[in-house]
């Protein structure tokens, strides 16, 4: 069976929910899209970036999922008012999983968080606030309070590539970011952005590297064409 490491995530605050105990954890909806493609979903704690080799070395392919802000420190920025909350440990740590993974040739798929952060990891940038730093913005990328499996913003395909036999020419896709990629690290092809030219899909086949910025893990719980993403990324693990 192939087995797909998830880069996990972390409370990071004391939670009285758990006694005020630390605790890592990944959605459930991204272990799903991985068992509903038949491969084995097996989360990964955040840990010390020497640890990533190792952790690679015990599976065939990394997803990288969605979470705090990238900080932009990891690409030489100053941070603006509007960002959200950093995660430097967790940023040091799956940027040691992506170098990791590309040494050892297998493949990654990020998704939101994990797409900015495989192109931060690559040499990109991003935006540290869209509605601040796009003056062009005219699509609401962060849909909240709109459910999660409701898709609100359609795509606008700029290449032929990985998804686009499994995806419709005016995909819908759900949206939950105020970050955003904006330039693409060398190497990377995009994909697709949404009509306000916000880039939404990357990918690399040569090095089987794949980002997407909507959540198809959570509208699996709606649409079941969502998993063809899934399905699409381990066909090529
Ligand atoms: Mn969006």
């Amino acid at each position: 069976m192939k087995k797909i490491g998830i880069a996990g995530n972390h409370l990071m605050h004391a939670n009285p929910r758990f006694g005020t105990n630390y605790v890592n954890y990944i959605q459930k909806n991204y272990a799903a899209g991985i068992t509903n493609g038949g491969a084995l979903p097996i989360i990964l704690p955040i840990g010390a970036p020497e640890l990533a080799s190792d952790y690679i070395a015990t599976i065939d392919a990394l997803l990288l999922p969605g979470g705090q802000d990238v900080s932009p420190d990891d690409y030489g920025e100053e941070p603006i008012p509007q960002i959200g909350e950093i995660d430097p440990q967790r940023d040091a740590f799956e940027i040691a999983l992506i170098q990791a993974a590309i040494v050892a040739d297998k493949p990654i798929f990020g998704i939101c968080r994990g797409a900015q952060i495989i192109n931060v990891a690559l040499g990109g940038t991003l935006y540290q606030d869209l509605t601040t730093q796009v003056p062009a913005l005219a699509v609401k990328h962060d849909q909240y309070p709109t459910k999660w499996s409701t898709p609100t913003h359609h795509l606008a395909w700029q290449s032929s590539n990985w998804l686009t036999a499994h995806m419709s020419k005016t995909a819908l896709v759900n949206s939950f970011h105020h970050q955003a990629v904006k330039t693409l690290a060398t190497g990377l092809q995009l994909d697709a952005t949404s009509t306000d030219g916000v880039i939404e899909a990357f990918s690399d086949e040569e090095r089987r590297i794949y980002g997407v910025q909507w959540h198809p893990e959570m509208l699996l719980m709606a649409d079941k064409n969502a998993q063809l993403v899934f399905d699409a990324f381990i066909s090529r693990v």
